[in-house]
Parts: structure tokens; sequence; C-alpha cells
């Protein structure tokens, strides 16, 4: 059976409905530090859980017999600057939970989402290699690099199957995101709808990878759909899709609402972008494992103003 810690968050809520359909319902066990909404609650498992807590965490993968967990539980780039060691407690101590419960063959696979912010201002922006300087400024990026160390060495020194990929932003309709630099994406096509226009945190040319969140779905079953010996990097495979600035996802939305506008009021989230690269190559990821995007700009705007319009 599957557990997903950190259910209700903007990944896991969509990952937890994928793999319900993929799976029997039943086989997929939904959690979280508190209850999540209807549709997730009634659709199948449910069990309020700490990450932090390696007690409760070992009980419900005793209960349920779980044998792969995604931990999708954190605290991203623009909140944890706000709380730098409840981020740190947070997004360690839950890693170390699943990765020791793995070490004691308790859990066979894990999946654990690393990010583009473990890069920083000394990377390359254009292009950024799988394997580059790293030297995030962010709490966030900062645990996400250490993560990313002890997953590989969780692998290579107990033989732990554990698989992780660098998320660049992710857009989707479903669940508002939480606390990120990359939510002004989502952010926009909600306001352009209610009032035709958006103060943007960002300036305009701030350009980021993206990607809309079918594809990071895709991503997340590809690698764990993998063949063991296809998954050759244990750190986490970096992620692409598209790269775009706030001043093109306004001209994208202008193609379906004319008079919308945009300004810009850049905030604290302003010198987190700057940090982080403008475009990934991914080319490890498309040979290791078959991966490739399909979501594009101008289609994302569809969907998203499509479902976010009732
Ligand atoms: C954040 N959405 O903004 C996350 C993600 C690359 C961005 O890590 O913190």
């Amino acid at each position: 059976r599957i557990l997903i810690i950190g259910a209700c968050g903007q990944i896991g809520t969509e990952l937890t409905a994928h793999l319900r359909k993929k799976y029997a319902p039943h086989k997929v066990i939904a959690s979280d530090i508190k209850e999540g909404d209807q549709a997730l609650m009634s659709a199948g498992p449910f069990e309020v859980l700490d990450a932090m807590d390696y007690e409760a965490v070992q009980n419900v993968v005793i209960k349920y017999e779980i044998t792969d967990v995604y931990l999708m539980a954190a605290m991203l780039s623009a909140t944890a600057e706000k709380f730098p060691m409840r981020a740190w407690d947070l997004n360690m101590n839950s890693l170390f939970n699943v990765l020791n419960l793995a070490k004691e063959k308790k859990i066979d696979t894990i999946f654990w989402p690393s990010s583009i912010a473990v890069f920083g201002s000394t990377t390359p922006k254009t292009n950024t290699p799988q394997r580059t300087i790293m030297e995030p400024s962010t709490v966030y990026g900062i645990s996400k690099q250490t993560g990313e160390r002890w997953c590989e060495y969780y692998h290579k020194r107990y033989d732990v199957d554990v698989r992780s990929i660098r998320y660049p932003g992710l857009i989707s309709y479903t669940t508002l995101p939480g606390g990120g630099t990359t939510d002004y994406a989502v952010d926009i096509y909600y306001k352009a709808l209610k009032h035709k226009k958006y103060i943007c945190f960002l300036n305009a040319e701030t350009t980021l990878p993206m990607m809309y969140m079918d594809d990071a779905i895709k991503a997340t079953v590809g690698i764990m759909d993998a063949k063991k010996e296809d998954v050759k990097i244990r750190s986490s495979y970096n992620l692409a899709a598209m790269s775009f600035n706030p001043e093109e996802v306004a001209a994208s939305i202008r193609k379906r609402i004319p008079e919308f506008t945009i300004s810009y009021e850049p905030d604290f989230r302003q010198a987190i972008a700057d940090s982080w690269p403008q475009t990934i190559d991914d080319d490890a990821a498309r040979e290791d494992w078959g991966w490739k995007h399909t979501v594009e700009l101008d289609e994302m705007t569809e969907i998203m103003l499509e479902n976010l319009k009732s």
C-alpha cells in the first residue's frame, strides 16, 4: 500500500487523487497534520499524522502495511524565511523518519521532492546542469540540498530505494499553493478572473522554471514506476517543462481576457527568485527514465481560466 504524507498540500492533493485512480482507493492512505477537504477525506483512508513524529509515522506504516511512501510535507521558500528553524525541523526530521523506516526495511520505496531552490545565485542561470555549483541562499533551498545529500547517502550506504526530482514552480487550480515564491503564477489566474488585474510580487522580467501540475504528477509517477537500475541519480533529478516571467503570463491571459492588466510591486520574494535559475537542463531525466513534459504556457492558461471561472 501507499502512504502520502502531506496529502492536503498543493502537490499532495493531486497526487492522492491520481494514485487512488491508478490503484484501488483503499490502497492509498492519505495523511496530513490536519484533516483535508470532504473530497479527499471521503475518497479513501485518511490519518492525521505529524511527519516529524517517528513513532506516529511508524504506527501508520505498520497499521496499513505500507510499502511506498511519498513525503510531500514541507515548508516552502517564502514561509521558511519567516520561520527558519521550524522549516529546517519539518523538512529534515520528516525525511530522516522515512529514510530510517526504509533503512530498517519497514518500507520499500520513497519518493521525496527536491526543488530548483537547491540552486543559488552562483549557479549557471541558463540551462542549469544536473551537476553544478549549488550555494542555495534560502532555508528551504538549504534543506532540499542537504536532503538530497542524505538521500544519496542512504541509497549508497543502506541500499534505500529513495527517488527524487527537483520540481520547478508548479501551477494548478485544485489547491492553493502554500507559501512559495512561484505562487504568483497561480494567484494571477484567480485575480485575472475576479478583478481583471493583478499586482505581482515579482518584477516583469523574472523568468523562472515552471510546470503545470499534470506534468509534475506524470514525472512523480514516472520516476516511481521506473526500474530501480534506471534511476541512476539518487540525489535528485533536474526536471523542466517551461520557463516564463510574469509579463509573459499576462500576455497569455490577455489572449483570453483582453482587458487584463498587471502591475509590479516586488517584495522580499524578489531576492529569492533572483537567486534561482531561469532554465534547467533535464536531459538526465529524459534519458534515464523517459521524462518529457506536455503542457506549454497558452494551454496552461486555457486550463486554469476554464477551471477557475466557475
Ligand atoms: C516555492 N513552489 O516557491 C516552491 C518551489 C521552485 C519553487 O520550490 O518555494
